[in-house]
């Protein structure tokens, strides 16, 4: 017996109204991003599971960077402020956005929150930490990238094409830990490719600061 169900297109409940929040969502990302073109601001969209460790990496690119660029942080979250807690003492400007049960940033609340930055051209946007939803959900940042980290599995490629498939740069994080738990970065980078060939990937221990460079090389910073 076939034991597989695969929901195919229009089969979703709800289809219409997702779409017409999905093409939304689109034409405000548009107008985010000719709005960040014109201030001269390039937004970057930090994708990736729950603790992958983006909070860290934009501590450290922040630290890199702060030298060239005026920096901003939009840091998404459900309820807290943690991680703009964590942003503040580097002294740039932060904004926190609180999406309540929303599991990704829309471009809507982008749009408020960009309101608040007063002197920025270097934009880091977190996301909620989520491999599914936020893909659907440009914001109007000129790049995307996704963080994941080896303590995932070795599957996380796979399982979550799209993600890849969306995004300019992937992040391999928390190398440090790989022989802990069994995992070959090799394949990791093999998986990822075969989701999307030509892919930018660059793996970094985010703890000890490694690959940081080679991340802002990636990102053309
Ligand atoms: N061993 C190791 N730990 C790391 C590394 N990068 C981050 N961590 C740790 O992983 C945990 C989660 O890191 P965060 O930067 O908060 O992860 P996040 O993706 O921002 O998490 P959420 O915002 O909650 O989704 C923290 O305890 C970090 O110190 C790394 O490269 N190696
Ligand atoms: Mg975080």
């Amino acid at each position: 017996m076939d034991d597989i169900i695969e929901i195919g297109e229009g089969e979703h409940l709800d289809i219409e109204l997702e779409l017409d929040f999905l093409k939304e969502n689109e034409r405000l990302a548009r107008e985010n991003r000719d709005y960040l073109k014109e201030k001269g601001i390039k937004a970057i969209d930090v994708m990736g599971s729950v603790g992958s460790g983006k909070t860290t990496l934009i501590e450290n690119m922040v630290k890199k960077l702060k030298g060239k660029y005026r920096i901003g942080v939009i840091a998404g979250d459900l309820t807290t402020t943690i991680d703009r807690d964590r942003l503040a003492p580097l002294d740039i400007e932060t904004v926190q956005v609180n999406t309540g049960k929303e599991c990704h940033l829309d471009a809507r609340v982008i749009r408020k929150a960009l309101q608040k930055f007063e002197d920025v051209d270097l934009l880091f946007i977190e996301n909620v930490g989520n491999l599914i939803c936020p893909i659907d959900f440009p914001l109007g940042a000129e790049t995307r990238m996704v963080v994941i980290s080896v303590t995932e599995g070795a599957y996380t490629p796979l399982k979550h094409p799209y993600i890849f498939l969306g995004s300019d740069l992937a992040i391999i994080n928390k190398i440090d830990l790989a022989q802990a738990v069994e995992i070959s970065m090799d394949s990791i980078e093999k998986d990822i490719r075969k989701v999307k060939p030509g892919m930018k990937i660059v793996r970094t221990n985010c703890k000890r600061g490694e690959g940081i460079k080679e991340a802002i090389e990636a990102l053309d910073l």
